[in-house]
């Protein structure tokens, strides 16, 4: 291999920008209304928290008389080891204690109606581990008793099914199930960089997306066990057993394509409870909110609910003043998770640019990756499997030369359809918005080798 170039070392990103008393100053700033305060914290934590060096070289390799971690027999070598069973449910290495999910601080108000962001720059393949799945609660999350949860299936009013049922979880569970593999992305990532760039790594700009193997039943099954009026019953309304009153309305399109599930499983598991134990809807390529956890009714109906959920809140402010209503498919996307914000290159050399792309209307065909800020572009290797509505890493040869680069990633899905430059979303989304920002991104590695969140104009 000797044509290869030198491979570049990489630190990751920090994964916690401040410490208890930064993120207590925050929270107070923000209470107090002083938004900006949480975009200068975060910039001055990051500006802080890189301490490249230091911790690279943390177990160097001695220049002369041999590296000691061969040399010496180490414990695990010499000695023995844990029994089985020492976890009945194992856990991840003490060494990979940093691997979070976690909150922006000063973002919300309280914990209970809040999220967590997925580590996307720690993570492999396609796959968000159950324990590190972002969470969106509105009002809290339950471990609630499934030998006591019930989902029930009726209409807006008796003529619309034949006849009303009532399913307990065994009764569900028995059914003819399915497993799919699906992304689920909250409408509202990447919604704080609407205005200009505000947060300083991919976990905070775009870790509101996970994707799960789901198993569950068609929904269609449980509706045609229940008669539904499919000429009447153009929707179906999906409402939550927590407080939340999270309720949404969705096309019968959808449920007749089979594609949406009513879910208990995840990742070869039953679902978390974060994510919606025992029973949650699996609608694909459709935002976050329509994925009702705690599921405990379906209703069939002939127009639309406008619920709290789809008429005051997850609607887009567009430019013009107006608000747009009913934009539930996550459009195509992309982000380059390594190398990303606020992780440090600390040599030239060869790089394996690495990233995640996916469409809420079908398969992902082709990432182009460009490490000039788009003048140039060349199209990234897709890892498969490339599924429908579900995440699909791409992967793409890069020598640093040392200079200034800026690394982007653009999609493009099975419709054609090209992820838009901030440029291009702006002219049509103007950029007040919060909800569906799929722009393409741009990190600056800049000539020492930190990465930094930026936007180009
Ligand atoms: N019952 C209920 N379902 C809910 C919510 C909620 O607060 N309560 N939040 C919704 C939102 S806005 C999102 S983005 C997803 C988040 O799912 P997760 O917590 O499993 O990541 O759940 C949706 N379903
Ligand atoms: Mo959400």
């Amino acid at each position: 291999m000797n044509d290869t170039p030198d491979v570049g070392r990489l630190i990751k990103a920090p994964e916690s920008f401040l410490d208890a008393a930064g993120i207590r100053q925050v929270n107070t700033e923000a209470k107090a209304g002083r938004r900006d305060f949480i975009r200068q914290a975060f910039a001055a934590a990051a500006a802080g928290a890189a301490a490249p060096l230091a911790l690279a070289q943390g177990n160097p390799v001695p220049s002369e008389g041999g590296d000691p971690n061969i040399l010496q027999l180490p414990a695990h070598t010499t000695g023995l080891g844990q029994p089985v069973v020492t976890d009945g449910y194992g856990k991840p290495s003490r060494y990979e204690a940093n691997v979070q999910r976690r909150q922006s601080p000063g973002l919300t108000q309280t914990t209970q109606a809040s999220v967590s962001f997925a580590p996307l720059q720690s993570l492999f393949g396609i796959v968000t581990p159950s324990g590190l799945h972002f969470e969106r609660h509105h009002q809290g999350w339950w471990d609630i008793d499934p030998s006591k949860h019930r989902l029930m299936i009726n209409g807006s009013d008796a003529s619309m099914l034949k006849t009303p049922k009532v399913f307990t979880m065994d009764e569900l569970m028995r059914l003819p199930s399915v497993s799919r593999f699906h992304f689920i992305e909250c409408g509202a990532n990447t919604g704080m960089e609407w205005g200009n760039v505000a947060v300083p790594t991919c976990q905070y700009s775009h870790g509101m997306l996970s994707c799960s193997e789901f198993t569950g039943v068609p929904l269609k099954i449980l509706l045609d066990m229940a008669g539904a009026d499919y000429k009447r019953c153009r929707f179906v309304l999906a409402e939550g057993a927590d407080g939340s009153s999270m309720t949404r309305t969705i096309p019968m399109e959808m449920v007749e394509s089979g594609e949406v599930l009513v879910a208990y499983g995840q990742n070869g598991e039953m679902l978390r409870p974060e994510n919606g134990y025992p029973l949650r809807l699996v609608v694909p390529g459709v935002q976050g909110v329509s994925w009702v956890k705690y599921l405990r009714r379906i209703e069939v109906g002939d127009k639309p609910w406008g619920t709290k959920d789809e008429a005051i809140h997850y609607i887009d402010l567009m430019p013009d003043g107006r608000h747009r209503q009913y934009s539930s498919i996550q459009e195509c996307k992309s982000v380059v998770t390594t190398p990303s914000g606020g992780q440090v290159l600390l040599d030239k050399g060869f790089y394996n640019i690495s990233g995640l792309a996916w469409s809420g209307r079908g398969k992902v065909r082709r990432v182009d990756v460009s490490v000039d800020g788009g003048r140039n572009w060349r199209t990234a290797r897709l890892q498969g499997p490339v599924l429908d509505k579900c995440l699909t890493r791409f992967n793409i040869d890069w020598v640093w030369d040392g200079k200034p680069a800026l690394i982007q990633s653009r999609a493009m899905d099975e419709t054609g359809y090209v992820q838009p430059t901030y440029r291009q979303l702006r002219q049509v989304r103007g950029s007040r918005s919060i909800y569906h920002n799929h722009a393409i991104q741009t990190w600056l590695v800049q000539d020492s080798g930190e990465v930094k969140n930026v936007q180009l104009s």
